[in-house]
């Protein structure tokens, strides 16, 4: 695992404010200060640049060049996929998967399958283990039912693994699985998995796990294998997945939570804000609950809690369309968006993130704690049940500032 606390830099590149944001405070900034300091715009979708890297391996694939690169089919013209049949037997294998033929794709012929079953999906990447979203894409590619199919009929398949390049050393590999059934089906107004070969418009780059990564639009970061190059359908029912062996739980999906930004404070008015993962419970709001600075954090047990006075946050509101998708795409061909109106069916956009931001004014000198929390579509408050570290990181979030 790469670098689990984001240095200051990455923090503050994350830590500020979106764009909508800025506009809607545009609207509502009567009431602040002439000059008073704004939050920083930060656009919908995360630029290259921006986006935060958790990546295995030693040396890093995406650190490979030139023939090296070449050599581990890294490149869209040596990039293969492989789907076969798992030959491993274990005690719960009695019957191993059948397909009808095994299948090889290349980069070509990927981008052909898309031709007739692209998806297009706005995901937040979001790393199980760390408190800050890791940036935000449009995906494009090909569901992973559709490859599959490629193989004919099958039989005593109950799961699909899959995993990447990993420098040739099976110590190095980096996996993951999903079952049979949440592969093939999808229900009405859930997402299918797919195996993406573009990002915001271009291709998916090295770093983001191109020429080719899997997307699991639901879950954390540790589904999304990058540099995808295997596949395995097993009758194992079992999960395989590398982040199952550190005490993690391998079917988490996206946590509903808030990620604060450092506090912007002008004068007696201070500005809270950050993002808002919509998760698999929905996102009804987001609150925040100031209150002078103690000495120390509050405990979990600690009576303050009780009588904690949530104030209701903004969420952005929608961005305009077509200037936040890459040329070439309009809002109806995105997953989550209706296909007449090109509307989202949902604000905000499910596994995505939004904007939220509060200004707190005429506030007296001192030190301050802010906290902020999202509600749920069931109305259970952040983190509710408390803290659920291994299944993604949703802890309450605090911030501390002063006014002079
Ligand atoms: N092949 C491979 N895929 C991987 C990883 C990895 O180390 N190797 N890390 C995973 C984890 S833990 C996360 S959180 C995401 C991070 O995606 P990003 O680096 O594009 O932000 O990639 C996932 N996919
Ligand atoms: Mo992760």
């Amino acid at each position: 695992m790469s670098n689990h606390s984001l240095s200051r830099r990455q923090a503050v590149k994350l830590g500020v404010g979106s764009l909508a944001a800025l506009q809607s405070f545009g609207q509502a900034s009567s009431g602040l200060a002439e000059g008073a300091a704004q939050l920083k715009a930060r656009p919908f979708l995360t630029r290259a640049e921006d986006f935060e890297d958790v990546s295995r391996g030693n040396p890093k694939p995406h650190t490979l060049t030139g023939e090296a690169l070449v050599k581990a089919g890294l490149t869209q013209e040596t990039w293969r996929l492989e789907v076969r049949t798992d030959e491993t037997t274990n005690a719960v294998v009695t019957q191993k998967a059948q397909i009808e033929r095994p299948v090889t794709l290349d980069y070509p012929a990927l981008l052909q399958l898309g031709q007739k079953h692209r998806v297009l999906f706005l995901k937040a990447m979001q790393c199980l283990n760390i408190a800050t979203p890791l940036g935000q894409g449009l995906w494009e590619g090909v569901p992973l039912r559709d490859v599959l199919r490629l193989c004919g009929p099958m039989s005593n398949v109950r799961r699909v693994y899959f995993w990447g390049f990993h420098n040739d050393d099976p110590k190095q590999r980096f996996q993951s699985s999903l079952s049979y059934t949440q592969v093939m089906e999808t229900p009405p107004g859930e997402l299918p998995v797919f195996l993406a070969y573009r990002l915001n418009g271009g291709p998916v780059s090295l770093e983001r796990g191109g020429p080719v990564r899997m997307v699991v639009p639901w879950a954390h970061g540790f589904k999304s294998i990058k540099w995808l190059q295997q596949i395995r359908l097993t009758n194992d029912y079992q999960t395989n997945d590398t982040y199952a062996e550190k005490n993690n739980d391998p079917e988490s999906h996206l946590k509903t939570a808030a990620y604060l930004d450092d506090v912007v404070v002008s004068g007696r008015t201070a500005q809270v804000g950050g993002w808002a993962v919509n998760g698999l419970s929905g996102l009804s709001h987001v609150e925040t609950w100031l209150r002078p600075a103690g000495a120390a954090v509050l405990k979990d047990e600690d009576p303050a809690w009780q009588t904690a006075v949530w104030q209701p946050a903004t969420l952005d509101p929608q961005p305009d369309w077509a200037s936040v998708l890459p040329a070439g795409v309009s809002p109806e061909q995105v997953l989550g968006f209706d296909r007449q109106t090109g509307r989202p069916l949902s604000w905000p956009l499910r596994y995505s993130m939004v904007g939220f931001s509060t200004t707190l004014r005429d506030l007296k000198p001192g030190k301050y704690e802010v906290r902020a929390r999202t509600v749920d579509l069931n109305g259970f408050a952040q983190p509710e049940p408390r803290d659920l570290q291994k299944s993604g990181k949703n802890g309450i979030q605090t911030r501390t500032f002063e006014i002079a």
